[in-house]
């Protein structure tokens, strides 16, 4: 009698924990994709990381921006009011070496605008939001 207790409840566990199993195969849980990275941008040698690279962005997805001057002039980054209005200005305000400053991109207009320094007018990209 006991045995069969025994039996009847090791039984039961395997059960629920195969039926536990095959739910997780059929149910994977979802993979988080996020839509954008962070950025990080260096200002170096009176660039930004070298290339003044474009950035791309999700429309009213803010990304995280990082400015880091890595220099030894004083550098800025700056985003100008759009004439459509279509994303937040930035100013980091100046950045001495060393220094970095934390920001985000919000876009709510699809559209290309300009970042740059105010200091080094060479210094400009795009920002690409879609
Ligand atoms: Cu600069």
């Amino acid at each position: 009698m006991r045995n069969n207790i025994i039996a009847i409840v090791a039984i039961s566990f395997l059960t629920m924990g195969a039926l536990w199993g095959i739910g997780n195969l059929l149910n994977p849980p979802p993979e988080v994709e996020l839509p954008v990275e962070d950025i990080l941008l260096i200002a170096q040698r009176s660039t930004f990381n070298g290339t003044n690279p474009d950035i791309h962005v999700a429309v009213n997805v803010p990304t995280k921006l990082v400015v880091r001057n890595d220099d030894v002039v004083t550098h800025d980054l700056r985003v100008d009011e759009a004439e459509n209005g279509g994303i937040t200005p930035i100013n980091t305000a100046p950045l001495r070496g060393g220094q970095d400053f934390l920001t985000a991109i919000v876009a709510a207009e699809p559209g290309t605008y300009e970042y740059y320094c105010w200091y080094h007018p060479e210094m400009r990209g795009r920002i690409i939001a879609q």
